[in-house]
C-alpha cells in the first residue's frame, strides 16, 4: 500500500508539469527514492516478469539501485543518478526469489542504502 501511495503522490506531480526531462512515472512502475543513505522504500514486493522501477535520487550526491540475488550475482543496475535526476529503470523477466537492492556508490551500501526485493 505504501508503494501505491508513493506512487499516486508521483502522478500527481508529474500531472503538475514539475521535474525535468518531460518524465513522468510510468504506468505501474515502483518508485523508488534516494537519499544518503537509504532507500524509500527499503522493502520492495513484486510481479516477476518485467519490473520497472521510477528512481528519484532526492539527495545530494550521487547514487543508482543495484540488484543482486541471494547467491550474490548482480543481476541489474541502473544508471548513475545525479543529485535531482529522475530515471526510469527497467528490470527485464526478473524471476521469483528474494534479491538484495543497493547503491553500488562506494560506502553507500554499508552506510545503509540497501533494502530487500521480493519477487513472487
Ligand atoms: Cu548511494
Amino acid at each position: 500500500m505504501k508503494v501505491l501511495a508513493a506512487l499516486a503522490v508521483a502522478v500527481v506531480l508529474a500531472a503538475c508539469g514539475g521535474g525535468g526531462s518531460g518524465s513522468s512515472a510510468p504506468a505501474g512502475s515502483i518508485q523508488v527514492t534516494m537519499t544518503e543513505f537509504k532507500f524509500d522504500p527499503s522493502t520492495i514486493n513484486a510481479t516477476h516478469g518485467k519490473v520497472v522501477f521510477w528512481l528519484i535520487n532526492s539527495g545530494t550526491t550521487q547514487h543508482d539501485l543495484a540488484i543482486r540475488d541471494s547467491g550474490g550475482t548482480r543481476i541489474a543496475v541502473s544508471e548513475l543518478l545525479s543529485a535531482g535526476d529522475t530515471k526510469e529503470f527497467d528490470v527485464n523477466d526478473i524471476a521469483a526469489g528474494t534479491y538484495t537492492i543497493f547503491c553500488t556508490q562506494q560506502g553507500h551500501e554499508s552506510s545503509g542504502m540497501k533494502g530487500t526485493l521480493t519477487v513472487t
